[in-house]
């Protein structure tokens, strides 16, 4: 196994033996023969549009498989094989339609036995993408990027909302690994891919508020009642939504997890009074709050955490969607209506006692751009008066490195007189800090998911607008961005597509960035990395 793609990776260049996030080799090398195989479907989907046949089913598909490729989505190596013959399928269909003149070899390959999946499996990971050490991260960054991209247009399409033209980039790319390129025309291609980013943050942003409305300031509960309990985690609004649905009136409470926090923001969710408030921090504390809970745990996207060999939790959870782990139950049935049929998991809730209590008190939420430019006017005068010296945009990841702990230690030592701009999991890192408020706008404004950074780039164009100024980069806003997975590097590749320079980014740079690919990412936009809390305050001229 090779795999480089996340912020933990094995000494920030690659595992190659078992994960930090728990993936093994076989379930790693799965993956890279998945992604192996939507190369030769994407060949021929790219072909058929040429050809006038429509090849919708097939471009959500190849979504789904880069989706289920991300970082602590997918550790079910069985179901991931099930997904590679599903994919070959798709492909041998549509090449009985079309005329191909392609011959690269993912359009032709299948294998008789599931030994012989695992073998090829080895063949065809990232490090075969290309000899030159520069090209190969180029396409590896363009191949992470396409990922998060993916996962993003999934949430989209799951609420009818498809743009062809991310499909078509999403495909365009996974072929163009496949061949030669010049340094150039890579580069290039990654610069592509962030504006492809800026797109489907739109899109998804579009989805999610034309279906449940705009997200409005909420204060939501960290406590817990008296009922019984569901905790649903990921990313995935329709999920939720669906839940509340079938769960209303059954004396059972919902609670959000990790990145499902901003939906109790949304008015067309906040409406269902079962939805109670928010249970727990990032990710990677599940070990432990899952076991808390007491009640049934669903996840709709990353991120899952392998379970520890002495957890109690695992008949309580389930996955759907691109999600999956051995241990535990998938949600694969559906009602009459479509609906994912969530009975099981509202039955089992029942049956299970409150969750304890872990934190108490509430914290406030709700601060998407719609929100944001209400306020426009007070955080201007906030500006314009001196009250407020900066905005400093905290997005992205969390995880588990202690070196994390930075970005706690960065939000405490802020001066009084900025504001954090905050979106996706990071947050928990200073959420919860009472930072105060300047003149009565709170310290941490918070967006939402990580895809919710689109509301960051949205006001900062907006704001330039309001200014007039001539460059984005001459606003009092300063980005000092986590990142941990795939959905972080395409927002902060749509952030430099937007022209914003001199991002700060940790706390390491990306393992696939070789010494000549970061000098040229450093010259072209001024990225850097993190240092010391002291240090920054003095480059981000805030000390
Ligand atoms: Fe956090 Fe994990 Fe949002 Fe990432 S919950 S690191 O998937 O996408 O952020
Ligand atoms: Fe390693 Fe990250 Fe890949 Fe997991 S996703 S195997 S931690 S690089």
């Amino acid at each position: 196994m090779f795999c480089n793609q996340c912020q933990e990776t094995a000494k920030n260049t690659g595992c190659t033996i078992k994960g930090v996030c728990g993936k093994t080799e076989e379930t790693s090398n799965i993956q890279d023969l998945l992604m192996f195989v939507c190369q030769g479907l994407s060949y021929l989907t790219i072909a058929a549009r040429k050809q006038g046949i429509d090849t919708n089913a097939e471009s959500k598909h190849i979504t789904n498989c880069l989706f289920t490729t991300i970082t602590n989505a997918n550790f079910d190596e069985k179901s991931i094989i099930q997904v590679v013959k599903d994919t070959i399928s798709y492909r041998d269909q549509l090449k009985s339609k079309i005329s191909v003149s392609d011959t690269h070899p993912s359009i032709s390959w299948s294998a008789k036995s599931d030994a012989e999946y695992y073998e090829k499996a080895k063949e065809v990971g990232t490090l075969t993408y290309d000899a030159d050490e520069d090209i190969r991260g180029l396409k590896q960054y363009v191949l992470f990027g396409v990922k998060g991209m993916a996962a993003y247009a999934e949430h989209a399409f799951n609420l009818g909302f498809e743009d062809p033209e991310i499909y078509n980039f999403m495909e365009e790319s996974l072929v163009m690994i496949t061949k030669p390129i010049s340094l150039n025309d890579a580069f290039n291609w990654v610069v592509r891919t962030g504006e492809h980013g800026v797109k489907v943050m739109a899109l998804l942003d579009k989805a999610n508020t034309s279906t449940f409305g705009n997200p409005e300031i909420s204060k939501v509960k960290i406590g817990v009642g008296t009922n019984p309990g569901i905790l649903i985690s990921g990313h995935d609004l329709k999920d939720l939504e669906q839940l509340l649905i079938q769960t209303e009136g059954k004396g059972i409470d919902v609670y959000t997890h990790s990145e499902m926090l901003p939906a109790n923001a949304y008015p067309n969710l906040k409406k269902y009074k079962h939805l109670v408030g928010n249970y727990g921090n990032a990710w990677h504390r599940q070990l432990d709050e899952f076991e808390t809970f007491n009640g049934p745990i669903l996840f709709t996207t990353n991120c899952l955490v392998p379970p520890r060999k002495t957890t109690t939790y695992n008949d309580r959870v389930f996955t759907t969607g691109a999600t999956g782990m051995p241990e535990w139950k998938r949600i694969e049935k559906r009602l009459p209506n479509g609906q994912k049929d969530f009975s099981e998991i509202i039955e089992l809730a029942k049956t299970c006692p409150p969750p304890t209590e872990i934190e108490t008190g509430e914290i406030t939420i709700g601060f998407a751009h719609n929100q944001v430019l209400a306020l426009a006017g007070q955080i201007l005068d906030a500006v314009n008066s001196g009250a407020i010296k900066k905005l400093v945009v905290m997005s992205g990841c969390d995880a588990r490195q202690k070196t994390r702990e930075y970005f706690t230690e960065f939000a405490k030592q802020l001066p009084k007189d900025t504001v954090i701009l905050t979106s996706g999991c990071a947050k928990y890192r200073y959420n919860k800090l009472q930072l105060g408020d300047i003149n009565g706008i709170p310290r941490v404004l918070d967006a939402g998911q990580c895809n919710d950074s689109y509301s960051w780039a949205f006001v900062a164009l907006k704001l330039k607008e309001v200014l007039n100024l001539d460059d984005i980069n001459k606003l009092p806003i300063v980005f000092n961005i986590a990142w941990y997975e795939q959905k972080a590097i395409i927002v902060h590749l749509a952030l430099l597509s937007l022209g914003i320079k001199n991002t700060h980014i940790g706390p390491t740079l990306p393992g696939f960035l070789t010494p000549n690919l970061l000098s040229a990412v450093q010259q072209q936009f001024g990225v850097q990395t993190i240092k010391t809390v002291e240090e920054d305050m003095k480059i981000f001229k805030l000390a």
